[in-house]
């Protein structure tokens, strides 16, 4: 098996790495865990292998309803970073991120207490912050040159994407995939507030889900018993962080801070748990099933 150290890197985020494997990709999820999109230096043990070991699940179980890029969590994953790597197929990005809102919260909420609608939609007057909205809204976004995606609308995103009828596929794939998760997720005590998922097309022209999918990294996870609207909700994954955070002085601007042990310790314990909430798999039980 090859070394990590000898692939080449193709592309890199804040928390994860991609590498050329040749005729596939690698993808490489890291422990490190960010706030207000700034990087702490201080990992989450486990982080990137239940980021991963959940997108390997939905991958797995919603396969039938849109083609991914999965191929593998063993075959041609190095061994030094089993359990938060996957191979996958090489796709052509289609440069629009398809937001799904099942929830009206985030930059969605300000959009729409600003002008009653999100991405051009119109929405019901008197929501508040948090409420479910009457259906799943596809929302779709940009890559800003700096900072954060621009949300745009669909005719918009059509228009970037070069094709109405392949964003019209987009959108109606992003429906599909959210709202067979969010039951899913409701049944686990998670509220699936919003998701986002990148699409691309593989060397026959098939349409398949790419990136991550379905993880407190893409997506709002909330815990449904707390859900309240009215307000801002928890964070499923990094209430502890953000609590923190906000009794530490710390203004929110990089460098972020180390976390003290005992945030970290109850973070992998968070993310621990929303994997065998959701998978219903004890999280040791998928390292072995990965283990080289
Ligand atoms: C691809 N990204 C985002 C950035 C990451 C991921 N299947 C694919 N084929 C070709 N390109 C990509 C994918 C996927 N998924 C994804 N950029 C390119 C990205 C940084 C790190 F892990």
């Amino acid at each position: 098996m090859s070394a990590l150290a000898d692939l080449p890197l193709v592309a890199s985020g804040k928390v994860r790495e991609m590498y050329d494997l040749g005729e596939r990709l690698l993808m490489v999820a890291s422990d490190r865990i960010s706030t207000y999109d700034v990087v702490h230096p201080t990992p989450i043990p486990d982080k990137g292998s239940v980021l991963n070991g959940l997108s390997v699940f939905w991958f797995a179980r919603t396969g039938d309803l849109v083609p991914n890029h999965f191929v593998s969590a063993t075959d041609g994953v190095p061994d030094e970073v089993r359990g938060r790597a996957m191979t996958v197929r090489r796709l052509e990005m289609v440069p629009v991120e398809c937001v799904v809102r099942g929830y009206i919260t985030g930059s969605g909420w300000k959009d729409y207490q600003a002008t009653g609608r999100v991405a051009g939609l119109e929405l019901p007057p008197g929501l508040r912050e948090s409420d479910r909205l009457p259906e799943p809204i596809f929302t779709p976004s940009t890559k800003a040159e700096e900072g954060h995606d621009e949300t745009v609308s669909f005719e918009d995103a059509a228009e970037i994407a070069g094709d109405r009828d392949l964003l019209q596929r987009l959108r109606d794939l992003s429906l599909s995939l959210y709202t067979a998760a969010a039951e899913h997720a409701h049944g686990c005590g998670i509220v699936l507030a919003d998701t986002k998922f990148e699409f691309g097309l593989d060397a026959e022209g098939v349409l398949r889900v790419g990136d991550e999918v379905l993880t407190p990294d893409s997506s709002r996870f909330w815990p449904a018993d707390d859900y309240e609207p009215g307000r801002g909700q928890r964070s499923f994954d990094k209430q502890f962080v953000r609590d923190w955070a906000a009794g530490s002085g710390w203004d929110k601007t990089p460098p972020a801070p180390e976390l003290p042990q005992d945030v970290v310790a109850d973070t992998r314990r968070l993310y621990v748990e929303a994997y065998e909430r959701i998978t219903g798999e004890a999280f040791g039980d998928w390292l072995a099933r990965v283990a080289p």
